[in-house]
This record gives structure tokens, sequence and C-alpha cells, in this order.
């Protein structure tokens, strides 16, 4: 055996050169491996012992992609067009085989081989778009010459995987191999290569459906159609599109030109920035200093859930859809019952538009135990309290829950605002205690905001985390404040958006700049969707504020069919004359000179304050780092990804950019927009949020 270089070794069985890829974790195609391949390559095709060559990779996977962390740096090691030389014009057959996951230039560079084995567990396809990329090594130019251009047009636009089915179907692998038999199945097919001269096979060559799609542009204009509200704000899925397009109507070596052009102006973009900062993000937020990877965590066998409200039905369903049995209960018979039944709706729903087989459906409500007495909480590893936002309320069943739930048990509260702490002080367990806030609807949203109380033991911390990603959430641990991290950095947008219709906006104003930004509603469009009436009472309802006006008319909301908006019977909504009535009579009343509010003072009056909450957040330690903030923003409230999250966002435009802006408003509009210390401290040091 010899090493090509510290990732790559090359040994020869007989008249067949194997070629090793070792880069752990996930053998990203970074420099040392385009290198690794390159070389080895060329040296066994310049060997005359060699007939054949075979690429593998060690490890759990073959080439995931490009090493992520190198885009934007400058090049180095082995270029792509030396690799494509050396792989598809190499002299020799070249077999890549596959076990894992073959993406982005992975899946392209075992395109560039002549022949290419699987076995069956193997995934492929080609994530670029989730990167705000487009594949950047052929992968546009080949695909479509196999599976056709439809075929191609939606694993490039969906970057979903695919698996070996489809693998073999379009022709992608030409032999589906034993698991765990890669390497000797591989040499096989090497040896039929070399006994029966197969030819050098390329994919370039194969033209019949590329051309079959040629005059037809109605399929591309299909899946534009499909693709422009589902990327909404996005810029990559044209330039994919513009790319498979090429694949039809150019020459190969256009197409490929075409490609890597579309490839290298997106790499430096905001968006493709923005969106490799949250791959890493995302993978950031598990890791906990304090909390290593190898804290025991408690088993969670069984579930209980307290209110069987929107919140508490929702939480359930995380729990049922993975198999743990969930207890929830109820106060009243009737308010049990329709939470059961909301839960059955909900599943019955997801079976109609046929994600969900009837068996499941009832293996999931055969899961779920309704009850009316919290003493069938028992024998429960955790009880998640999801019950109205009232410390006196909550306190209250935290003391009984205590004394009922079984020693070890971790008590959980859902709720949005209220102080961990206090709540574990009445239990003889504040240890035990934490925070797991769900966001709305909790069956959907994919965040976690777990919350760490001052006691909280790490195995609780390790087990909430654990247990968030067997439910397919993303968490982010925080700590106790009042709102924790979303819906404190939130109430900054509110408070601004509330004081912005008073002075001269109408709330559709504010909601479309928000929109526009790429949030999937502004912030009265929110409003109506979750009811203006929350934490609202007639009875202490003055008229002081525009939403206590609505609420008293009651418009509550969407549920009302009125709130900030008019509704129709298909819940579309208009801009409310009645609403613009109370708005402008509101602000005579109370002696506002109305003025015309440019858009870019909206986005940046919403924005800036949540920026600099953010920036109070971290100085506080509530968040452990600026991209667990940006997560919270994109999996709890819809930010767009593209634009990487606030904090992202706060880099981007410069945080000197956001100070000063902060201290103009500061200076005509009072200490709302008092800039945080750590922002000034950022600026002064030349910093950004990304470095702390
Ligand atoms: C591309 O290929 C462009 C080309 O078209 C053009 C040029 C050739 N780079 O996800 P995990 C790290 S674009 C760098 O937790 P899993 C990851 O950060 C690329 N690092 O594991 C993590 O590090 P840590 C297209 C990477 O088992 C560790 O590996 N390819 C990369 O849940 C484990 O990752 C993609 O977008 C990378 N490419 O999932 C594929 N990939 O341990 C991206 C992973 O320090 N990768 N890391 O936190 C994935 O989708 C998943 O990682 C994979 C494994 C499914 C492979």
């Amino acid at each position: 055996m010899s090493a090509i270089n510290a990732v790559t070794d090359l040994t020869c069985e007989g008249d067949i050169a194997v070629l090793t890829i070792n880069s752990p974790p996930v053998n990203a195609l970074s420099a040392e491996v385009r290198s690794g391949l390159r070389d080895g390559v060329r040296q066994a095709a310049a060997d005359p012992a060699v007939k054949a060559i075979v690429v593998i990779c060690a490890g759990r996977t073959f080439i995931a992609g490009a090493d992520i962390s190198e885009f934007g740096k400058p090049p180095k090691g082995a270029t792509l067009p030396e690799l494509r030389n050396a792989l598809e014009g190499g002299p020799k057959p070249i077999i890549a085989a596959i076990h894992g996951t073959a993406l982005g230039g992975g899946f392209e560079m075992a395109l560039m081989c002549h022949y290419r084995l699987a076995v069956p567990s193997a995934k492929f396809g080609f994530p670029e778009i989730k990167l705000g990329l487009i594949p950047g090594a052929g992968g546009t130019q080949r695909l479509p010459r196999l599976s056709g251009v439809e075929n191609a047009l939606e694993v490039v636009l969906s970057g979903a995987p695919f698996g070996i089915k489809q693998a073999r179907e379009w022709g992608v692998v030409d032999e589906v191999v034993e698991e765990g038999k890669l390497r000797e199945a591989a040499l096989a097919f090497a040896r039929k290569a070399i006994d029966t001269h197969m030819p050098l096979s390329k994919i370039r060559d194969r033209n019949e459906k590329v051309e079959a799609a040629r005059g037809h542009p109605e399929i591309f204009d299909k899946v534009r159609r499909e693709y422009a509200r589902k990327y909404r704000g996005f810029e990559a899925w044209q330039a994919a599109l513009r790319a498979v397009q090429a694949a039809v109507d150019l020459p190969f070596e256009d197409g490929m030109k075409l490609e890597r052009q579309e490839f290298l102006d997106l790499v430096p973009t905001a968006q493709a920035q923005a969106q490799r900062y949250v791959f890493f993000a995302e993978r950031k937020v598990w890791k906990i200093a304090d909390v290593p990877e190898d804290t025991p965590v408690l088993p969670i066998r069984k579930v209980g859930v307290i209110g069987a409200g929107t919140m508490g039905g929702g939480i359930s369903m995380n729990f049922l859809n993975v198999g743990i049995p969930v207890t929830i209960v109820e106060t009243a018979q009737e308010a049990l019952d329709r939470g059961v039944a909301t839960i059955r709706r909900n599943y019955d729903n997801t079976a109609k538009k046929g994600r969900l087989t009837a068996a499941d459906v009832t293996t999931r409500m055969g899961l779920l135990s309704p009850d009316l007495n919290l003493d069938a909480l028992a024998d429960c590893d955790l009880v998640i309290e999801a019950v109205y936002e009232d410390m006196q309320i909550k306190k209250e069943i935290f003391r009984k829950l205590d004394q009922i739930a079984k020693k070890g048990a971790i008590l959980a509260s859902n709720t949005s605002y209220l102080n961990i702490d206090e709540i574990a002080s009445v239990t003889s367990r504040p240890d035990y205690v934490l925070g797991m806030h769900f966001f709305s609807p909790a069956n959907v949203m994919r965040l976690l905001e777990v919350v760490r109380g001052e006691k909280t033991t790490r195995p609780v911390i390790a087990t909430a985390m654990r247990l968030a990603r067997k439910i397919g959430k993303v968490a982010a641990l925080v700590g106790v404040c009042h709102g924790f991290v979303g819906n404190r950095m939130l109430a900054q947008r509110q408070r601004e958006a509330q004081k912005l219709i008073l002075e001269g906006a109408m709330p559709w104003d504010v909601d479309r700049v928000i929109y526009d930004f790429g949030l999937p509603m502004g912030p009265f469009a929110m409003s109506d969707l979750a009811g203006l009436d929350i934490g609202w009472s007639k009875e202490a309802s003055k008229s002081s504020t525009i939403r206590e006006i609505l609420c008293e008319m009651d418009r509550r909301g969407q549920k009302t069919g009125a709130g900030y908006y008019d509704y129709d019977e298909q819940r579309t909504a208009r801009p409310s004359p009645v609403v613009e009535k109370i708005i402008l009579d509101f602000a005579a009343k109370k002696g506002v000179n109305r003025r015309a509010i440019p858009d870019e003072e909206i986005l940046q009056r919403c924005i800036y304050p949540m920026i600099n909450e953010g920036a109070k957040i971290l100085a506080e330690g509530k968040a452990q780092r600026a991209s667990d903030i940006d997560i919270v923003w994109i999996n709890g409230y819809g930010w767009p990804v593209y634009r990487g999250g606030p904090m992202f966002y706060a880099d981007l435009i410069g945080p000197d950019k956001v100070l000063a802006k902060l201290k103009e408003f500061q200076a005509t509009m009072g200490e709302d927009f008092k800039p945080a210390p750590l922002l000034e401290k950022l600026v002064a040091e030349g910093k950004q949020f990304q470095d702390l």
C-alpha cells in the first residue's frame, strides 16, 4: 500500500488499483482529497501493471460534497478540471464504489467515473441549493443525461437525496451490491471490466435524454411555477434552472462552462454566505460548553403532558410520532375530549394527504392515554406542563406534580415567558426542572428552546437536547429571562410596529416590508393569526391601545373574521378601512402628527432593536452564541435562511452601521434605541457577532 497523501491510499490487487479516501467525518472533497484523488488516479493510470481503478471511501460515507468550510477562501489543491481529466478522461476504467451519502461534489465526482456501484442503503443527491449554490462540477450537465431532464430538475431544485431504487432506474448506478461487500464487489466488477474489455463509458456522451427535452420549454415553465413560491426571495434556484436548461440547449462543454460560471457567481453572494453559515450554526447549536457529548442521559419511555389545548395537543403529537406513549391530562372532560379529537383530526388530515397510513394513525392514537387526574402522571419520565400563562397556576401544578411524579422524573414547563427558577422553587427537585418551550403549532414548528434553570443539572439538559433531536426538533439552549431568546427579541419588534402605526404607517405597510424582507408574515398578520386577545381581558380593557380597541370591538383576529385586517370566508386578508379610521382617530386623540414613513425606516425600526436585544442576551449569557440566536429566529419565526438570522444580518450590514442607526433613533425617539454595551464594544474593537 502506498500513501498518496494524508487522506488517500493506493493499493493494488493484482491488476486492479484501489484508491481509498479516508478523511473523516464525511470525506468532504477538500483540497487534500481532491489532490489525493487526482494524484492517485494519475499514478494508477501511468502504471502499466494496472488495468482498472476502483475509487472507494473509508468510514461512514462516500464523499458527501465539497468541503463547505473552504468556500470563499483562496483555492488550493487540485482543481476540478484536473480531477475531471484524471477521472472521465482516464485511459482505464474507473469505478466508483459508493456507500453512505454521495452528495454534491461527491456525487459529481462519481458521475465523472466510467462506472458506479452502490450498496442498497446508499443515498445520492445535490444539496447545493440548500447552501445557496448549484452543483459546480458537472452535476447539472451529467445527471439529466441519465435521469432525464424532469427528474434532474427535481433533484437539483429540491436538494433532497434519492435512494437506490431511483439510482438503479435512472442508470445512476450500474450495479447494486450486497451491504458490507462493497470492496469485493467493486473488485469483481473491475475484473469483469478488464476481462470483457468494457468501454470507458462517459455520461457526457449520452445525449438522447437531453435531446428529447429540446424544444419543450413547458418542462421548465412548470418547474418555474412550482418553485417560485417555495423559493420566494432565494436566488440560486433560478441559476439551477438555467444550468439544467443549458444541458438541453447547449453542447456538453458549453453547458459545463455555463454551470461553472453560475456556480462561481453564487459562491460569494450574501445568500450563499448566509446559508453556509446556517449549515454550521445548525450543527453548533447542539454543542453545550459545559455539557459534554458523553453526559449521561435519562431514559424517556413515557411522557406526560398537562393541558390538552392547542399547545398541549401539538406537544403530545411529537412524542406519539416517534412511538413514545403520552398521558395527557386536562381538568374537564369536555376539554380533554376536544383535545384528543383535535389530535386525531390532525392525524386524519395527514393520512388524507397520503403522508400517514390508517394503521399509523391507529398506532399513534393507541399510544395516547387521556386522563382527568394528575395522578396518572406518576409513572412518566418527563412531564411537560402546557397550561395558561399564569405563575400562580403553574406553581400550584408544579407543587402537586412534585408529589406525584416519580423520583428522577423531569418536570418541564412550556411557558413562553415566565421564570423557570421561580416555578422550580416550589418543588423538591429544582435540579430536575427546566423549560421546554415549543412554538405553535408545536407539531410543526422545528424550534425548541430548552430553558436552563439556575439549578438544572447537566444530565437533565442533555436529556432534553437528545429528546429534541429524536422528535425532529432543532433545540437551542437558552437561559431564564422574560421571553427567553425568541419572544424577548420579538417584543422589540412588536413595540416598534405599534409605534409605527401610530406615527404614520398602516399595519399593511409594516407587514409588507417585513414580508418582502423574507419573513412569512409581518407583525400584524401574525397577531391576527395568534389572536389579538392573548393576555387581554374585557374587565381590564380601557381603550388605551389600538389593540385594546380592536379587542373591545370583537376584532380579535382571524378567528373572529376581523383583526388588524378584514377576512373573507377563505381567511384572505384585506386592509381594513375600519382599522384605518381607528388608527387615525386614535393618533389624533393622542395628538400625534402623522408622517409618511419610508420602508427603510420601517425595516430598521423593526429589526435593529431586535439585534440590540440579541446583543444584551449574549452579554447576559442567555444564549450561548450569536448563531444560536439565529437558529431560534430561523426555526421559530421563519426568518429567511438566506439572510442567516438577525445576528448574521447585523454582521453582514456591519455592526457599526447598526450602532450608528440606533444612536440616530435614540437621539430623536428615545431610550428604546439605547445601544447595548456589547454592540458598542464590538464596534470599538472592529469585531462581528460571529467573532464572539
Ligand atoms: C458542493 O458539493 C459543491 C459542488 O457541487 C461543487 C464543488 C465540488 N463540508 O451533518 P453531520 C461536518 S456543496 C464540511 O452532523 P450526519 C459537519 O459540520 C456541498 N464539513 O453528520 C459536522 O461537523 P462537526 C454539498 C462537513 O451524519 C460533521 O461533518 N454537500 C460537510 O448527520 C458531521 O456532519 C452537502 O451539502 C461538508 N460538506 O450527516 C452535504 N458535511 O462534527 C452536507 C458535513 O464538527 N452534509 N460536515 O459538527 C450533510 O448533509 C451531512 O453532513 C451528511 C451526514 C448527510 C453527509
